[in-house]
């Protein structure tokens, strides 16, 4: 009979989320602290990792910080050979950290659309390389990738994060398809709309007070009537990392309170 506990413990683990001085990945790498694993994080300038650092340590968790463009494929693997050096090899790894640009595709610069591109699918690509040759060697690895709604569903504006999301869930499933072998499992976590910097326009009050339409569209779209927050993906997050996910594996967690299982209420 398998013991419960260490199914979901992390003792002994290092896990690296990347983008986690705050929102998703801030959360995720807590909770993984919390099950006994040693968290790596990086941002993109030592002012966000030191505020990360400071946050870590107010919620009573070590975790190492490291100043890292996840789009610099030099400093994906100087920044893992010192994750290494410091911690241990990586044996779970979130590719978290992702912009969002909010632009009519028509009106959208190719640049823009690059720099969604680079940073929310090739730069997993980067980070997951960097890292698989380790997980290969001994056998044994957790990739898991921060998808979204927008893997499955288009909405205007957002041209550039759906094409990237949508990638991304080809990604997971193709990692988990080229080295499931390895005993290295690659699932994706797909969030609702969680209430974190990246969504504050979308919920901003109106001049008037009242609220966002968008707000309150996302409402009417949630079976759960409300928005996700960063607690909401903890337990699925900690699922996925654990011994209890081993054979799981190409599979995108939906963690929206039922918004793709609903059509949405009637106004
Ligand atoms: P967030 O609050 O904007 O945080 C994103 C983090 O990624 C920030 O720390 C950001 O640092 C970092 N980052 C951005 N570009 C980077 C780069 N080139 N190198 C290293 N770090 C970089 O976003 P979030 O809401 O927590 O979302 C986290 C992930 O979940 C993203 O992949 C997002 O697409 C996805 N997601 C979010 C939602 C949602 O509703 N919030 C839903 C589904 C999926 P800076 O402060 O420097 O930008
Ligand atoms: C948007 C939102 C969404 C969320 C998330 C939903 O503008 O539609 O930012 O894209 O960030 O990806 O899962």
């Amino acid at each position: 009979m398998v013991n419960m506990q260490e199914m979901f413990s992390l003792k002994g683990k290092v896990a690296w989320v990347t983008g986690a001085s705050y929102g998703i990945g801030f959360a995720i790498a807590s909770a993984y602290a919390q099950a006994g694993a040693k968290i790596a994080f990086n941002d993109i300038n030592q002012d966000l990792v030191d505020k990360g650092t400071a946050a870590y340590k107010e919620a009573g968790f070590e975790a190492n910080g490291y100043v890292c463009d996840v789009t610099d494929e030099d400093a994906v693997v100087r920044t893992n050979a010192q994750i290494t050096k410091d911690l241990g090899p990586v044996d779970i790894l979130v590719n978290n950290a992702g912009i969002i640009k909010r632009i009519p595709m028509h009106e959208m610069a190719a640049s823009d659309w690059r720099k969604v591109i680079d940073i929310d699918l090739t730069a997993p690509f980067i980070v997951a390389k960097a890292v698989l040759p380790s997980m290969m060697e001994r056998q044994t690895g957790k990739i898991i990738n921060i998808c979204s709604m927008m893997s499955e569903l288009g909405r205007e504006t957002v041209s550039a994060y759906a094409a990237a999301k949508g990638g991304l869930k080809m990604l997971t499933r193709n990692i988990a398809s080229e080295y499931g072998k390895y005993n290295i499992q690659c699932n994706g976590i797909g969030p609702g709309y969680i209430a974190t910097p990246q969504t504050a326009p979308l919920r901003e009050r109106q001049a008037d007070g009242s609220r966002h339409p968008f707000d309150s569209f996302i409402v009417a779209k949630t079976p759960a009537e409300r928005w996700g927050n960063t607690e909401d993906l903890e337990g699925p997050a900690l699922f996925l990392a654990s011994k209890a996910s081993d054979f799981v594996n190409g599979h995108v967690l939906y963690v929206d309170g039922g918004i793709l299982a609903y059509i949405g209420k009637q106004p």
